[in-house]
């Protein structure tokens, strides 16, 4: 502690060159066991031979360093297993700091001028939720959270995270979505949000506008930039943000930089499947461009999140397995001359027993409560802190709130070669909060705090309001030529500018890409191709495209084959950060499994979540990087909404652009894979998500036309919209498109084929999609050879787009009475369509049906509700009864429904065309 601080700096560039920082420290901590792999003490145990072993080993680390040190315990391991010792395995490291104060660097800020700024931010986000609570009860905000993460934040805001400036594309952050009240507060210091804003936290509907819960960039375009708090989320998508910019620097995108990036999380979003599923990712692409940082404060919202463990060496091991850097910051300054004077390694022994429920209770008890039940196991540790007042031993600080730790960890984190780093900071939850819930299981929520506890918070951070003001929770922001914000501004200006702030920054595409889609619109001249395979020549002219082709990016979780993208492996190549270190087994072939540094499609294995993430981080390029970028992700239609549907809301709440694809799209169209496969959901689960634009083609010139408009809407125009398209794997012959039904396809409906039969007197109007269609064209003929019907044929493209349209139009004639009504989209495009209504589908039938109340008359509806079956696609429809004959049936009972047939030819045409009446339903089998 009291050492020259040059020398500190050698010695940090000793930790730089050494191969780890965690090795140097398991050496330096000594013996002490880690508490999850204790072994019992066996008995003849000679503490001084223990002793004689640890000082030769010290010794070494002094003459010769941690690499030697590290190489002759290597050898001793081996050497142990050779003779016989049959050594545990552990991922663990004691349970004390990777850093040891003798290697930490020297603290380059103001310190004591940085902890009064952080003083100002933790009182103004708390008085942010304070306020907001007294105003409107239970609006709700988090003070605890931010509470125990500030120092992370701030040694982060004052000397790591670079802003994205014209010259440097800057770290990229996420915040840990419950803390953002702290990282208002700081942006209200650096003048960027008004105290009117802070005012307004969650009170987005104010005039003037509040401040969103959380980072939403939807609602703060100009602020956040990554959503976070649904959580679990941002560690995944972190990832694969990381992965990505490096696949812009290896296909030369975008300049090579070291621009981080930084995901903030919880202990307790770690149980989250997702905060983990990909960390093997971020090590085998050896992302050392990446940085997480766990708020290791060891409690969740509603109590602890290991009292019976210890959450920060159950996730040290898991890292370091995964093999992370792994840098664990549990212990302040203030422990380090007591851990000098534990020459016997007792201390991190000691600190290793306990569990996280006991250290939580450390927390909130004495010092005499500390110095019993925490020093007082042995006779020896008590002597380390005799000296020491209880006072002092309550004020022993852990590693996540004192900045020369977390300064020394980011230090080491950025200068990381070769590996992601992850750092696991030791917080109190409710830091400050004292009595009002500083380590209480109540923290999380707190929200309120009663004069007493807003006068000792004042107090205990140095807030220079009065007894009286403070109760008020006033704001409170220093003069503009304060040091303090002459500091915290010139700090930022040192980085580039303030962070997070989100701008859009790409060019917008010229072209309009006329050429490139017009042989789409000729059909396929009687040749049998499905949409699927329509899709994929597409791409491949827009991959050759010189405007366009060098952004694609093409995305696919293992499922290339199933939708005939292989000839792209050999034309674009398959990413991979090393090449292809291999000759592939099918080199001879002429489409081999080409993968290359530069190659374009990001093949992410079976994970739809993680292909997801990459197609987030490729969709808004456009604001992160500047780029373009134009992610198709294509993937089995029934594992993406009804499997990683919040991530599509996040990616929607990110104005996040480009086209995912639902392949094998269809609950009767993919036959043979069954109830779990099949999907008559997906169109279902995307009417949510406000600004997705979801289409359900049959025809190759439907998906040219909508992927072409999604092109200049979101690349030429830059609207903030994405795009689901369902694809199937149904060969038929693609007709050309029947004259100019662009504005049809694009608004949700066109005829696509009127009856030849003009003088019936019984008609009928079909509606069909994707697929299905072709059975609305079958039910056609059948109507009008066998009933006497004439039906014209209706595509469907979109429900979605059918149904915003009407609510649009039918809100806009109820906020407007006097004025001249609407027409809705659907009602204008069926004035004139006389007779039986009947729509089929291959999703759930509350699709067509929720567009039902805009149709001129009652509508039959077929769908496939019901679980799905292995089976042929005839034998699926007839199971569901959306085929030709079912559709025909119920225009021909729509018919009857409206007087213009008798009973008795519904019946006979049940009979004629070979319907079961008494077959199972299908909802319920
Ligand atoms: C997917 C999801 N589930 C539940 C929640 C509700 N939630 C918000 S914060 C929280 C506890 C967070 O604990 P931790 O990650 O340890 O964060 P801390 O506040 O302790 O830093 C929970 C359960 C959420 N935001 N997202
Ligand atoms: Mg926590």
């Amino acid at each position: 502690m009291n050492r020259d601080q040059s020398d500190v700096m050698n010695e940090t560039t000793t930790v730089n060159n050494g191969i780890s920082v965690n090795n140097g420290i398991s050496v330096n901590n000594g013996a002490a066991a880690d508490n999850s792999t204790r072994i019992p003490v066996p008995h003849g145990l000679d503490d001084l031979e223990v002793q004689e072993w640890l000082e030769s080993l010290d010794s070494v680390l002094e003459s010769s360093g941690p690499e030697v040190a590290t190489e002759i315990l290597e050898r001793l391991r081996a050497h142990a297993t050779v003779s016989g010792i049959d050594l545990p395995f552990s991922a663990n490291t004691p349970y004390a700091n990777t850093i040891p104060a003798r290697l930490e660097p020297l603290f380059p800020g103001d310190q004591e001028l940085e902890r009064r700024i952080k003083s100002l931010i933790r009182w103004n986000a708390l008085a942010m939720v304070v306020r907001a609570n007294r105003v409107e009860h239970n609006i709700g905000g988090h003070i605890s959270t931010y509470a125990s993460a500030a120092t992370l934040y701030e040694v982060g805001f004052n000397h790591f995270f670079r802003a994205r400036t014209p010259e440097f594309e800057g770290d990229t952050v996420y915040f840990q979505g419950h803390a953002s009240p702290g990282i208002y507060a700081r942006a209200f210091l650096e003048g960027r949000l008004s105290a009117q804003k802070l005012e307004n936290f969650r009170r987005e509907l104010k005039p003037g506008g509040g401040l969103s819960s959380y980072p939403h960039p939807w609602l703060m375009p100009d602020f956040w930039e990554f959503p976070t708090v649904s959580m679990g989320l941002s560690p995944l998508m972190s990832i694969y943000q990381a992965r990505f910019n490096r696949y812009l620097e290896d296909r030369g995108i975008k300049p090579v930089t070291d621009a981080k990036v930084w995901a903030f999380l919880g202990d307790g979003e770690t149980d989250e499947p997702e905060s983990l599923g990909a960390i093997t990712l971020a090590s085998r692409e050896k992302l050392d461009n990446l940085i997480f940082v766990v708020n290791c404060n060891l409690q969740r919202l509603d109590g602890p999140v290991r009292g019976n463990g210890q959450i920060i060496q159950e996730l040290e091991s898991a890292f370091r397995g995964a093999g992370w850097n792994v840098i664990k910051v549990l212990w302040g300054s203030e422990w380090d001359p007591i851990l000098e004077r534990d020459t016997e390694g007792l201390l991190v022994k000691r600190m290793g027993e306990l569990v996280d429920g006991e250290y939580q209770k450390l927390v909130v008890e004495s010092g005499a409560y500390v110095r019993q039940h925490f020093f007082g196991s042995d006779p020896r540790l008590l002597q380390l802190v005799e000296p020491l007042p209880d006072e002092a031993l309550r004020r022993l600080r852990l590693g996540g709130h004192d900045p020369r730790k977390v300064y020394a960890a980011y230090k080491a984190a950025v200068e990381h070669k070769g590996r992601p780093t992850v750092i696991l900071a030791r917080t109190i939850k409710g830091y400050g909060l004292g009595e009002a819930g500083e380590g209480k299981n109540v923290t999380h929520q707190q929200k309120k705090l009663n004069e007493e506890e807003l006068q000792e918070f004042r107090s205990r951070f140095g807030i220079p309001l009065n007894d009286q003001d403070c109760i008020e929770v006033p704001f409170y922001r220093p003069a503009e030529d304060s040091i303090e914000i002459q500091y915290l501004r010139a700090r930022r200006e040192a980085l580039g500018g303030y962070v997070p702030k989100r701008s859009v920054r790409s060019q917008p595409l010229v072209a309009n890409h006329d050429e490139l889609f017009k042989e789409f619109h000729e059909g396929s001249e009687g040749r049998e191709v499905s949409t699927t395979m329509a899709y994929v020549g597409m791409l491949r002219k827009m991959l050759r495209d010189p405007e366009m082709g060098k952004l694609i990016v093409p995305i696919v979780p293992d499922e290339a084959r199933t939708f005939g993208m292989e000839s792209l492996f050999r034309t674009v190549g398959i990413y991979s950060s090393v090449g292809q270190r291999y000759e592939p087994v099918d080199v001879n072939t002429l489409l081999y499994y080409k993968e290359a540094k530069d190659g374009q499609i990001l093949e992410e294995g079976i994970t739809e979540a993680g292909s997801m993430a990459s197609f987030i981080a490729a969709g808004s390029a456009y604001a992160t990087h500047g780029i373009n970028t134009i992610p198709f992700f294509i993937y089995y239609s029934m594992f993406g909404f009804q499997r990683i549907a919040d991530f599509i809301w996040a990616a929607a709440d990110m104005r996040t652009r480009g086209f995912l694809l639902g392949g094998t799209a269809g609950r009767t169209t993919l036959s043979g894979e069954g109830l779990q496969h099949q999907d008559g959901n997906s169109h279902v689960l995307a009417l949510p998500v406000p600004n997705l634009r979801a289409y359900d083609p049959a025809f190759a010139y439907e998906i040219a036309v909508v992927i072409q408009d999604g092109i200049r809407r979101m690349y030429k125009d830059g609207e903030n919209i994405l795009y689901y398209i369902t694809l199937m794997n149904e060969p038929y012959a693609m007709p050309p498109m029947p004259g100019d039904v662009k504005d049809g396809i694009l608004r949700g409906m066109y005829k696509f084929r009127a009856s030849e039969n003009k003088k019936s007197k019984l008609r009928a109007q079909l509606f069909g999609s994707g697929s299905i269609l072709r059975e609305a064209l079958q039910a056609q003929d059948i109507l009008e050879q066998k009933y006497g019907v004439a039906a014209d044929v209706w595509s469907v493209t979109s429900y979605k787009a059918l149904y915003t349209d009407a609510v649009e139009t039918e809100r806009w004639n109820r906020l407007h009475p006097g004025e001249k009504p609407r027409v809705p989209y659907v009602t204008q495009t069926l004035a004139d369509a006389p007779g039986a209504l009947v729509a089929a589908t291959d999703y759930i039938k509350t699709l067509p049906s929720m567009v039902s109340k805009w149709m001129p008359r009652r509508m039959a509806t077929l769908g496939t509700d019901g679980f799905g079956r292995s089976e042929g696609r005839q034998s699926l429809r007839e199971f569901f009864e959306v085929d030709h004959r079912f559709i025909a049936l119920a225009a021909l009972h729509e018919l009857q429904q409206e007087g213009k047939i008798e009973p008795s030819v519904v019946t006979k045409a049940i009979k004629d065309l070979g319907i079961d009446p008494e077959k199972p339903n299908p909802v319920t089998s």
